[in-house]
């Protein structure tokens, strides 16, 4: 395989696709020793089909705002591959979207999905639409005009939506609500589904528990606890949530949330129940501000601007979005002595910054592997909406922790040098490559 080769191809069909390009070039330069071993995959264009979607579907969303102004946003599915089952990942509404966001974020999800164990294909979908200050009403109202259009093309063994970053259980609800009233179906069609209606416990927490899961696994094979160590955690959402939550049970100390407008440092831990869910409270004002926590806790301090990686910490957890940690980022976290970086976001550091992690020989870990858990616990509600049970939550967080702990296994079948030092982000791109690609060869050329 020709990697540059590729990407100039690539670079030329999609120019300006900045985000899916990087996440393309980061999986390439990854397999590429390994692809090479298999001339089947090189005869079959493995590589040249697997890094474009199978389709896109790219529709207009129109709804009617409070002051009965007309809106019109951006919507997007993005089907990447199905070779393992059928498409599967989450719907973004945030004003950033754009189809390279949802095509990396679709590729990324591939591969992922494979690393799960369980049968589900890459998919990805969002919009420009902004939940920022919007109105419960206004809210509904978008949700039921994206799924007006997007209704048609998904379904329990075709596509399966589920949330994203601006889309949590009341979006998922509203969006399902609509599904059913078009289709007629009570088919599970989308995952993260309130309890009432077929959704499963602990798929809230799950992208936060397993990245903590998968994150004592990687402590063990350091020979390392999380015990007594110090958290950096960016973001405020679900996502981080639930990372703050498991962490803070498993012995570690949390001491930074983030938003857009800067993050907050708490000395004492954010580690009760009245600052954890205080972190909810923040979320559903739909302000996206983190300030007023060091107002309520005044033993914190709010840094207006800035990201929580200036700190020194034992373990950072990025868990907002895509390259929140830059190489400027990543030099202050290896000067201030972190030891272990593991991206809850998906592409949470730039190449540039993971370049510098692997040089410094920090143990990083790729979002793909560390918040697998997420979409792994949205299949086993898929599980339980076709067998039309419930799991109880012991159940359901059991199968989680088996699930990262496999996740955990294959990547260092695929990421350990021969020195002894741990390459995660290594581990999980042939991982997840080497499955989808002994998939998509054992169906033909389709
Ligand atoms: O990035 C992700 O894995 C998600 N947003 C969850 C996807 C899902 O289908 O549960």
């Amino acid at each position: 395989m020709n990697v540059e080769k590729i990407l100039a191809n690539l670079e030329a069909k999609h120019p300006g696709e900045k985000e899916y390009l990087q996440a393309v070039r980061e999986v390439l330069l990854s397999v590429q020793d390994e692809y090479n071993k298999h001339p089947e995959f090189e005869e079959a264009k493995i590589i040249e089909r697997m890094v474009e979607p199978d389709r896109i579907y790219t529709f207009r969303v129109t709804w009617i705002d409070d002051n009965g102004e007309v809106q019109v946003n951006q919507g997007y599915r993005v089907q990447f591959n199905n070779a393992i089952g059928p498409y599967k990942g989450g719907i973004r509404f945030h004003a950033s979207v754009n189809l390279s966001i949802l095509k990396f974020l679709g590729f990324e999800q591939m591969f992922k999905n494979a690393l799960t164990t369980l049968p589900m294909g890459g998919g990805k979908g969002g919009s420009d639409f902004s939940p920022r200050g919007k109105s419960d009403a206004e809210i509904m109202r978008f949700c039921q005009a994206f799924m007006l259009e997007l209704w048609r093309n998904i379904g329990p063994d075709q596509d399966v939506p589920a949330g994203d970053i601006g889309v949590g259980g009341r979006e998922v609800g509203y969006m399902y609500g609509m599904f059913k009233k078009l289709s007629h179906q009570c088919t599970g069609t989308m995952t993260g589904k309130g309890l009432e209606f077929g959704g499963s416990k602990i798929r809230p927490e799950a992208t936060g528990f397993g990245a903590l899961y998968f994150v004592e696994e990687l402590l063990k094979d350091q020979n390392d606890t999380i015990k007594g160590k110090t958290i950096a955690v960016s973001g405020f959402g679900n996502v981080a949530w639930g990372a703050v939550t498991k962490a803070t049970q498993l012995g570690g100390k949390v001491v930074t949330i983030s938003g857009p407008d800067g993050y907050v440092y708490d000395p004492d831990g954010i580690n009760t129940k009245e600052k954890i869910d205080y972190m909810l409270e923040l979320r559903a004002s739909g302000n996206d501000v983190v300030a007023p926590y060091a107002e309520k806790f005044p033993n914190a301090t709010f840094y207006a601007g800035r990201k929580p990686w200036e700190q020194k910490v034992d373990i950072a957890l990025p868990c907002a979005t895509q390259n929140e940690v830059n190489l400027e980022d990543a030099k202050k976290l290896s000067a201030n002595g972190v030891k272990y970086v593991a991206e809850v976001s998906n592409m949470g550091c730039t190449a540039e910054a993971i370049d510098h992690f692997l040089a410094q020989r920090m143990i990083y870990a790729p979002g793909k592997a560390v918040n697998a858990g997420g979409v792994a616990t949205s299949g086993l509600e898929m599980t339980q909406n076709a067998q039309h049970i419930y799991w109880s939550e012991e159940e359901v967080d059991q199968r989680l922790h088996t699930i990262m702990r496999d996740i955990h296994e294959q990547c260092v079948l695929y990421g350990r040098e021969e020195d002894g030092y741990m390459n995660y982000m290594k581990g999980a791109n042939i991982a997840g490559f080497m499955k989808v690609a002994r998939a998509m060869l054992g169906q033909g050329i389709v």
